[in-house]
């Protein structure tokens, strides 16, 4: 953990280094993956029975890819009904905020007397990687699927994988609580290399999106362009901001809870007051001792943690914007007076009462953000992921009179002549038909 005072001579050096990205484990993953979408693309079912054979221990048949209806309830049969009651909580609030999202569309008549306009039109298909084993988050299948459903995608297919044939019932039971109905026991690059190009059993889907080991993403990297991808996440990050009045162990464990997702994970707190950072410091120790996952979070703490200690909270901001964290928590009397000032950052959380932890899980705003600083110039995921818009123009003879003659001219400029001529054509017709127009 890096513990800087803004006050420090070498604080920017060091701060700048905050900055830079970290590097994941260089993994040379191009080549197999390359390999294992071509064998996708050529043996379509009998590569997935194969490669899943290979990679997850499970012998499959082309008519065991999808899990049954039946199968699906038995899997919901196995998790208690507060776990559920808890999905369905989580699920409705992320329905009633993306519903909340939903875009209008745009159409008006212009003075040249031309009505223009676009329309927001959903993906016919989407599909959605869901990983396997210990990185299989629930919540993740609620916040790709529920957009996807609410954006009004009719088709929705989910890949996961089912390493010697385990899946999590609580994966399969959010998947159907939101809605998903196509579900296939496949992972890894096959998996996305089926929904990019389509098996007899799998159908092609127009965009993939989900998280997924280094070959999923470098698979969705590869079929990028004959599908739409989501962004490809790096590890999550959080910066909190917080005055000495907040209770250190709450703030402590608002770091950790970032920190135990994975070992790359970035955890800063930005404060003006240097006692209270040194007993959040205090703390993370203290609740490292007992925490589950405590070797991951404390490897994250130890390598990427930082404390920041600054003069104002307005520095504090300022500093966070140029983090632009995936998540940034005001932990603060007056959030709001913060927040005016916050230009770059995946989702805010104002407030001593509201940790990202429950942004995580049963907010209802999205809980894919952008990472690695993306936030800059990207979003969460949303309804908008999910949709493409189609423009339109109308016009009749009066329009084409009054903005034709400026496109001949842009035409004959470009040395476009059947341009030029398909505009000047038609106002011949209209001058010939009406002499006095
Ligand atoms: N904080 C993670 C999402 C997550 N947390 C899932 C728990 N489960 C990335 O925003
Ligand atoms: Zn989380």
């Amino acid at each position: 953990m890096k513990r800087l005072d803004i006050r420090d001579p070498g604080f920017e050096a060091e701060f700048s280094s905050l900055l830079t990205a970290r590097e994941e484990q260089g993994q040379e993953v191009h080549g197999p993956v390359t390999a294992i979408l071509a064998q996708v693309r050529q043996d379509g079912d009998d590569a997935l029975c194969a490669l899943t054979e290979k990679f997850d221990r499970l012998p499959l048949t082309a008519e065991k890819l999808a899990f049954t209806a039946a199968e699906v309830e038995a899997a919901r049969a196995q998790v208690s009904p507060d776990l559920l009651d808890a999905l369905d909580v989580a699920a409705t609030r992320i329905e009633s905020f993306h519903a909340a999202q939903m875009p209008e569309g745009i159409r008006y008549t212009d003075d040249a007397g031309m009505t223009l306009g676009m329309r927001w039109i959903p993906l016919d298909a989407v599909g959605l990687y869901v990983p396997g084993g210990k990185a299989a988050y629930p919540s993740s299948v609620l916040m790709n699927a529920i957009p996807a459903r609410v954006a009004g995608v009719e088709r929705l297919a989910m890949c996961v994988p089912t390493p010697d044939g385990i899946i999590n019932p609580l994966v399969l039971a959010a998947a159907h609580r939101a809605g998903v109905t196509e579900i296939y026991r496949v992972g890894g690059a096959q998996a996305v290399g089926a929904m990019a190009f389509g098996t007899r059993t799998i159908r092609p889907v127009d965009r993939i999106v989900g998280p997924g080991n280094a070959y999923v993403a470098e698979a969705k990297r590869q079929v990028f362009g004959h599908v739409g991808i989501d962004s490809i996440a790096g590890p999550s990050d959080v910066v909190v901001i917080a005055d000495s009045a907040t209770d250190p162990r709450l703030i402590a464990l608002d770091l950790l809870a970032q920190a135990e997702h994975d070992e790359l994970a970035q955890a800063t707190l930005i404060t003006p007051d240097a006692a209270f950072a040194d007993t959040v410091i205090a703390a993370v120790e203290t609740e490292l001792k007992t925490l589950k996952r405590s070797a991951i979070a404390g490897a994250s703490w130890a390598r990427n943690g930082a404390v920041l200690v600054v003069r104002t909270l307005e520095e504090a901001v300022s500093l966070a914007n140029r983090l632009a964290p995936e998540h940034l928590e005001l932990m603060v009397d007056d959030p709001e007076s913060l927040f005016a000032h916050v230009r770059h950052a995946g989702a805010v959380f104002l407030g001593r009462y509201c940790p990202e932890a429950v942004g995580d899980y049963v907010g209802g705003p999205n809980h894919v953000l952008p990472t690695s600083r993306t936030a800059r110039f990207a979003s969460g995921l949303s309804v908008f992921d999910f949709m493409k818009r189609t423009t339109f123009l109308s016009g009749g003879p009066d329009a084409l009179r009054r903005v034709g003659p400026a496109g001949v001219a842009l035409a004959h400029a470009e040395g476009l002549e059947a341009h030029a001529l398909s505009i000047s054509a038609r106002l011949d017709a209209l001058a010939k038909s009406t002499p006095n127009a």
